[in-house]
Protein backbone atom coordinates (compact mmCIF):
# COMPACT_ATOMS: atom_id res chain seq x y z
CA UNK A 1 0.00 0.00 0.00
CA UNK A 2 1.46 3.61 -0.74
CA UNK A 3 2.38 5.63 2.20
CA UNK A 4 -0.34 8.42 1.44
CA UNK A 5 -2.78 5.15 1.34
CA UNK A 6 -2.12 3.75 5.09
CA UNK A 7 -2.46 7.31 6.21
CA UNK A 8 -5.47 7.89 4.92
CA UNK A 9 -4.79 10.69 3.04
CA UNK A 10 -6.28 11.05 -0.65
CA UNK A 11 -3.30 12.53 -2.83
CA UNK A 12 -5.07 13.76 -5.60
CA UNK A 13 -7.15 16.62 -2.75
CA UNK A 14 -3.25 17.26 -1.90
CA UNK A 15 -2.76 18.10 -5.57
CA UNK A 16 -5.76 20.32 -5.87
CA UNK A 17 -4.59 22.13 -2.62
CA UNK A 18 -1.54 22.83 -4.05
CA UNK A 19 -3.07 23.95 -7.51
CA UNK A 20 -5.40 26.29 -5.84
CA UNK A 21 -2.60 28.24 -4.78
CA UNK A 22 -2.24 29.48 -8.18
CA UNK A 23 -5.59 29.07 -9.40
CA UNK A 24 -7.25 31.38 -6.71
CA UNK A 25 -4.26 34.37 -7.27
CA UNK A 26 -6.95 36.98 -8.64
CA UNK A 27 -4.02 38.43 -10.27
CA UNK A 28 -2.86 35.37 -11.60
CA UNK A 29 -4.62 34.20 -14.90
CA UNK A 30 -5.18 30.43 -15.09
CA UNK A 31 -3.90 30.49 -18.66
CA UNK A 32 -0.83 32.20 -17.84
CA UNK A 33 2.34 30.57 -19.07
CA UNK A 34 3.44 31.16 -14.75
CA UNK A 35 0.57 29.17 -13.80
CA UNK A 36 0.33 26.81 -16.11
CA UNK A 37 4.20 26.14 -15.38
CA UNK A 38 3.44 25.46 -11.87
CA UNK A 39 0.27 23.27 -12.30
CA UNK A 40 2.88 21.58 -15.12
CA UNK A 41 5.42 20.79 -12.51
CA UNK A 42 3.17 19.85 -9.65
CA UNK A 43 1.44 17.08 -11.80
CA UNK A 44 4.51 16.01 -13.02
CA UNK A 45 4.80 13.86 -9.79
CA UNK A 46 6.76 14.33 -6.25
CA UNK A 47 5.61 11.92 -3.44
CA UNK A 48 4.29 14.99 -0.94
CA UNK A 49 6.23 14.35 1.55
CA UNK A 50 5.96 17.74 3.10
CA UNK A 51 2.02 18.09 2.86
CA UNK A 52 1.73 14.60 4.25
CA UNK A 53 3.69 15.59 7.48
CA UNK A 54 1.71 18.80 7.93
CA UNK A 55 -1.94 16.42 7.99
CA UNK A 56 -0.45 14.06 10.15
CA UNK A 57 0.53 16.91 12.96
CA UNK A 58 -2.24 18.22 12.81
CA UNK A 59 -3.40 14.81 14.01
CA UNK A 60 -1.38 14.99 17.34
CA UNK A 61 -3.91 18.33 18.65
CA UNK A 62 -7.28 17.96 20.05
CA UNK A 63 -8.73 20.62 17.15
CA UNK A 64 -7.77 19.83 13.93
CA UNK A 65 -9.15 22.86 11.73
CA UNK A 66 -9.14 20.67 8.12
CA UNK A 67 -9.43 24.26 5.76
CA UNK A 68 -6.06 25.39 7.75
CA UNK A 69 -4.68 22.23 8.06
CA UNK A 70 -4.56 21.71 4.07
CA UNK A 71 -3.90 25.30 3.58
CA UNK A 72 -0.84 24.68 5.33
CA UNK A 73 0.19 21.63 3.78
CA UNK A 74 -0.45 22.98 0.42
CA UNK A 75 1.85 25.63 1.31
CA UNK A 76 4.35 23.63 2.33
CA UNK A 77 4.94 21.84 -1.00
CA UNK A 78 5.02 25.21 -2.40
CA UNK A 79 8.05 26.50 -0.51
CA UNK A 80 9.60 22.57 -1.34
CA UNK A 81 8.54 23.09 -5.50
CA UNK A 82 10.18 26.46 -5.55
CA UNK A 83 13.63 25.25 -3.95
CA UNK A 84 13.42 23.21 -6.58
CA UNK A 85 13.22 25.19 -9.16
CA UNK A 86 16.12 27.57 -7.80
CA UNK A 87 18.31 23.98 -7.63
CA UNK A 88 17.83 22.77 -10.80
CA UNK A 89 19.38 26.20 -12.04
CA UNK A 90 22.03 26.04 -9.53
CA UNK A 91 23.29 22.78 -9.90
CA UNK A 92 22.59 23.16 -14.20
CA UNK A 93 20.28 20.04 -13.86
CA UNK A 94 18.27 19.43 -16.96
CA UNK A 95 16.01 16.54 -15.60
CA UNK A 96 13.44 17.11 -12.58
CA UNK A 97 10.70 14.45 -11.69
CA UNK A 98 11.15 12.93 -14.99
CA UNK A 99 10.55 15.97 -16.98
CA UNK A 100 12.41 18.84 -18.28
CA UNK A 101 13.26 20.77 -15.51
CA UNK A 102 11.47 24.18 -15.38
CA UNK A 103 14.68 26.06 -16.51
CA UNK A 104 15.09 24.16 -19.54
CA UNK A 105 11.69 25.08 -20.44
CA UNK A 106 11.02 28.67 -19.49
CA UNK A 107 14.82 29.85 -19.72
CA UNK A 108 16.58 30.84 -16.64
CA UNK A 109 15.19 34.34 -15.74
CA UNK A 110 11.55 33.17 -16.24
CA UNK A 111 12.34 29.77 -13.88
CA UNK A 112 13.86 32.36 -11.18
CA UNK A 113 10.69 34.24 -11.13
CA UNK A 114 8.48 31.52 -10.91
CA UNK A 115 10.11 30.24 -7.78
CA UNK A 116 10.06 33.68 -6.46
CA UNK A 117 6.61 33.95 -7.10
CA UNK A 118 6.08 30.98 -5.44
CA UNK A 119 7.55 31.61 -1.90
CA UNK A 120 6.11 35.28 -2.09
CA UNK A 121 2.93 33.61 -2.78
CA UNK A 122 2.89 31.54 0.66
CA UNK A 123 3.64 34.67 2.56
CA UNK A 124 1.04 36.06 1.35
CA UNK A 125 -1.31 33.05 2.10
CA UNK A 126 -0.19 32.64 5.60
CA UNK A 127 -0.33 36.06 6.53
CA UNK A 128 -4.16 35.45 6.85
CA UNK A 129 -2.83 33.35 10.26
CA UNK A 130 -1.51 36.93 11.59
CA UNK A 131 -3.11 36.40 15.02
CA UNK A 132 -0.24 36.02 17.77
CA UNK A 133 -1.97 32.48 19.22
CA UNK A 134 -1.35 31.55 15.25
CA UNK A 135 2.19 32.95 14.67
CA UNK A 136 3.67 29.66 14.16
CA UNK A 137 2.52 29.65 10.37
CA UNK A 138 5.30 32.18 10.30
CA UNK A 139 7.98 28.97 10.63
CA UNK A 140 7.24 28.24 6.95
CA UNK A 141 6.90 31.37 5.09
CA UNK A 142 9.78 33.12 6.93
CA UNK A 143 12.30 31.00 9.41
CA UNK A 144 12.10 27.85 7.21
CA UNK A 145 12.50 30.10 3.60
CA UNK A 146 14.95 31.48 5.34
CA UNK A 147 16.78 28.51 6.37
CA UNK A 148 16.86 26.70 2.86
CA UNK A 149 18.49 29.74 1.46
CA UNK A 150 21.22 29.68 3.95
CA UNK A 151 21.65 26.04 4.01
CA UNK A 152 21.87 26.70 -0.24
CA UNK A 153 23.89 29.28 0.47
CA UNK A 154 26.42 27.04 2.63
CA UNK A 155 26.46 24.62 -0.16
CA UNK A 156 27.88 26.90 -2.30
CA UNK A 157 30.68 28.70 -0.43
CA UNK A 158 32.15 25.28 0.48
CA UNK A 159 32.26 24.01 -3.14
CA UNK A 160 35.89 21.70 -4.04
CA UNK A 161 36.29 22.62 -0.17
CA UNK A 162 37.82 19.39 1.12
CA UNK A 163 38.60 21.00 4.43
CA UNK A 164 34.62 21.27 5.43
CA UNK A 165 33.98 19.35 8.74
CA UNK A 166 31.30 16.89 9.29
CA UNK A 167 30.07 19.13 11.54
CA UNK A 168 29.68 21.23 8.66
CA UNK A 169 28.17 19.11 6.40
CA UNK A 170 25.49 18.07 9.08
CA UNK A 171 24.39 21.97 9.76
CA UNK A 172 24.13 22.89 5.78
CA UNK A 173 21.86 19.28 5.68
CA UNK A 174 19.72 20.76 8.21
CA UNK A 175 19.05 24.07 6.91
CA UNK A 176 18.83 23.00 3.45
CA UNK A 177 16.33 19.42 3.82
CA UNK A 178 15.43 18.64 7.58
CA UNK A 179 13.94 21.74 9.30
CA UNK A 180 11.13 21.99 6.37
CA UNK A 181 10.42 18.62 7.40
CA UNK A 182 10.09 19.39 11.02
CA UNK A 183 8.40 22.66 10.69
CA UNK A 184 5.71 20.73 8.76
CA UNK A 185 5.22 18.05 11.57
CA UNK A 186 5.11 20.69 13.87
CA UNK A 187 3.69 23.28 12.04
CA UNK A 188 0.65 20.59 11.57
CA UNK A 189 0.32 19.98 15.49
CA UNK A 190 0.00 23.70 16.23
CA UNK A 191 -2.38 24.51 14.26
CA UNK A 192 -4.43 21.88 15.45
CA UNK A 193 -3.52 22.82 19.27
CA UNK A 194 -0.96 20.55 20.59
CA UNK A 195 0.41 21.03 23.31
CA UNK A 196 4.24 22.47 23.04
CA UNK A 197 6.22 19.62 24.41
CA UNK A 198 4.38 17.37 21.66
CA UNK A 199 4.97 19.58 19.01
CA UNK A 200 8.64 20.12 19.97
CA UNK A 201 8.85 16.53 19.69
CA UNK A 202 7.16 16.23 16.78
CA UNK A 203 9.81 19.05 14.94
CA UNK A 204 12.94 16.57 16.40
CA UNK A 205 11.45 13.71 14.95
CA UNK A 206 10.98 15.67 11.63
CA UNK A 207 14.02 16.75 11.44
CA UNK A 208 15.70 13.30 12.25
CA UNK A 209 13.52 12.24 9.46
CA UNK A 210 15.15 14.95 6.91
CA UNK A 211 18.73 14.44 8.20
CA UNK A 212 18.07 10.56 7.19
CA UNK A 213 16.47 11.34 4.03
CA UNK A 214 19.18 13.78 2.62
CA UNK A 215 22.11 11.82 3.91
CA UNK A 216 20.33 8.92 1.83
CA UNK A 217 20.11 11.42 -0.98
CA UNK A 218 23.51 11.90 -0.99
CA UNK A 219 24.37 8.20 -0.92
CA UNK A 220 21.99 7.60 -4.00
CA UNK A 221 24.06 10.13 -5.69
CA UNK A 222 26.89 7.60 -5.96
CA UNK A 223 25.32 4.65 -6.05
CA UNK A 224 21.67 4.71 -8.93
CA UNK A 225 21.88 4.68 -12.11
CA UNK A 226 22.45 7.54 -14.10
CA UNK A 227 18.76 6.46 -15.76
CA UNK A 228 17.35 6.94 -11.87
CA UNK A 229 18.83 9.84 -11.42
CA UNK A 230 18.95 11.75 -14.32
CA UNK A 231 22.16 12.50 -14.36
CA UNK A 232 25.17 10.93 -14.20
CA UNK A 233 26.47 9.00 -10.56
CA UNK A 234 28.97 11.10 -8.92
CA UNK A 235 27.17 14.16 -9.78
CA UNK A 236 27.42 15.75 -6.36
CA UNK A 237 31.31 15.83 -6.33
CA UNK A 238 31.99 16.67 -10.48
CA UNK A 239 30.21 20.29 -9.36
CA UNK A 240 31.72 20.64 -6.18
CA UNK A 241 29.67 18.79 -3.66
CA UNK A 242 31.59 17.60 -0.95
CA UNK A 243 28.59 15.17 0.89
CA UNK A 244 29.11 12.86 3.39
CA UNK A 245 30.69 9.70 1.61
CA UNK A 246 33.18 12.00 0.17
CA UNK A 247 34.06 12.84 3.57
CA UNK A 248 34.23 9.43 5.06
CA UNK A 249 36.65 8.90 2.49
CA UNK A 250 38.51 11.76 2.90
CA UNK A 251 39.44 9.89 5.63
CA UNK A 252 42.04 6.97 3.99
CA UNK A 253 45.43 8.31 3.64
CA UNK A 254 45.71 6.56 0.59
CA UNK A 255 42.80 8.30 -1.32
CA UNK A 256 42.55 11.71 0.27
CA UNK A 257 45.02 13.21 -1.88
CA UNK A 258 43.22 11.80 -5.34
CA UNK A 259 40.10 13.30 -4.09
CA UNK A 260 41.96 16.61 -3.11
CA UNK A 261 42.63 16.98 -6.76
CA UNK A 262 39.11 17.13 -7.81
CA UNK A 263 38.34 20.83 -9.17
CA UNK A 264 36.18 22.27 -11.54
CA UNK A 265 38.52 21.58 -14.27
CA UNK A 266 39.59 18.14 -13.83
CA UNK A 267 38.90 15.96 -16.94
CA UNK A 268 36.28 13.70 -16.19
CA UNK A 269 38.02 10.39 -16.76
CA UNK A 270 40.29 11.27 -13.43
CA UNK A 271 36.56 12.44 -11.56
CA UNK A 272 35.18 8.69 -12.53
CA UNK A 273 38.29 7.10 -11.24
CA UNK A 274 38.12 8.86 -8.08
CA UNK A 275 34.42 7.98 -7.95
CA UNK A 276 34.89 4.25 -8.33
CA UNK A 277 37.13 4.46 -5.71
CA UNK A 278 35.00 6.38 -3.55
CA UNK A 279 32.14 4.02 -3.83
CA UNK A 280 34.29 0.91 -3.02
CA UNK A 281 36.57 2.11 -0.05
CA UNK A 282 33.74 1.72 2.67
CA UNK A 283 32.60 5.61 2.60
CA UNK A 284 29.30 4.33 1.80
CA UNK A 285 28.42 1.76 4.26
CA UNK A 286 29.72 4.65 6.68
CA UNK A 287 27.41 6.87 6.12
CA UNK A 288 24.53 5.16 5.50
CA UNK A 289 25.42 3.53 9.50
CA UNK A 290 24.92 7.25 10.02
CA UNK A 291 21.34 7.82 8.36
CA UNK A 292 20.60 4.24 9.72
CA UNK A 293 20.86 6.08 13.50
CA UNK A 294 19.03 9.14 12.73
CA UNK A 295 16.19 6.77 11.88
CA UNK A 296 17.36 5.15 15.13
CA UNK A 297 16.80 8.28 16.75
CA UNK A 298 13.47 8.90 15.52
CA UNK A 299 12.32 5.79 16.38
CA UNK A 300 12.61 6.64 20.12
CA UNK A 301 10.22 9.57 19.72
CA UNK A 302 7.52 7.65 18.44
CA UNK A 303 7.89 5.42 21.26
CA UNK A 304 7.52 8.66 23.30
CA UNK A 305 4.13 9.23 21.88
CA UNK A 306 2.93 5.73 21.77
CA UNK A 307 -0.27 7.94 24.10
CA UNK A 308 -1.61 9.24 20.66
CA UNK A 309 -3.20 7.10 18.04
CA UNK A 310 -1.04 9.42 15.60
CA UNK A 311 1.67 7.66 16.62
CA UNK A 312 1.00 4.69 14.04
CA UNK A 313 1.00 7.44 11.27
CA UNK A 314 4.72 8.33 12.23
CA UNK A 315 5.53 5.25 11.90
CA UNK A 316 4.41 5.22 8.98
CA UNK A 317 6.72 7.99 7.38
CA UNK A 318 9.58 6.20 9.38
CA UNK A 319 8.87 2.79 7.42
CA UNK A 320 8.84 5.07 4.24
CA UNK A 321 12.36 7.02 4.89
CA UNK A 322 13.76 3.69 5.83
CA UNK A 323 12.57 1.93 2.90
CA UNK A 324 13.61 4.18 -0.02
CA UNK A 325 15.86 2.78 -2.78
CA UNK A 326 19.56 2.66 -1.01
C1 LIG B 1 13.18 29.70 -3.52
C2 LIG B 1 12.27 28.82 -1.34
C3 LIG B 1 13.44 29.01 -2.25
C4 LIG B 1 14.66 28.53 -1.84
C5 LIG B 1 15.94 28.72 -2.58
C6 LIG B 1 17.68 26.52 -3.88
C7 LIG B 1 17.35 26.67 -2.44
C8 LIG B 1 17.11 28.00 -1.87
C9 LIG B 1 17.29 25.60 -1.62
C10 LIG B 1 17.48 24.20 -2.12
C11 LIG B 1 16.92 23.22 -1.14
C12 LIG B 1 16.86 21.82 -1.73
C13 LIG B 1 16.42 21.60 -3.13
C14 LIG B 1 17.19 20.79 -0.96
C15 LIG B 1 17.13 19.37 -1.42
C16 LIG B 1 16.11 18.63 -0.61
C17 LIG B 1 15.71 17.33 -1.26
C18 LIG B 1 16.37 16.10 -0.78
C19 LIG B 1 14.78 17.33 -2.24
C20 LIG B 1 14.16 16.14 -2.83
O1 LIG B 1 12.91 16.01 -2.15
P1 LIG B 1 11.84 14.90 -2.52
O2 LIG B 1 12.53 13.60 -2.76
O3 LIG B 1 11.29 15.43 -3.92
O4 LIG B 1 10.78 14.96 -1.48
P2 LIG B 1 9.84 15.18 -4.55
O5 LIG B 1 10.05 15.32 -6.05
O6 LIG B 1 9.34 13.82 -4.16
O7 LIG B 1 8.95 16.28 -4.03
Amino acid sequence: MKMNEQLGISLRAVDKEIENMVKFDKDVPRSSELARSIVELIRSGGKRVRPLMVIVGSRFGPAPDERKVWRLAAAAEFIHAASLIHDDVIDDSPVRRGDRAMHIKLGINRAIHVGNYMSARVIELISVYSADRERYAYDLSSLVTTQLCLGEYQQLSHLFDYDVTIEQYLEKSKNKTAQLMAACLRIGAQSAGADDDTANLLYSFGEKLGMAFQIRDDILDFTQSSEKLGKPAGSDLRSGQVTLPVLYALQDDALAPLIRAVNANTPAEYTDEVIAAIQSCGALQRTEALSAQFLQEAQQIIDRLSAYPAHRDLQVLLSFFSGRDK
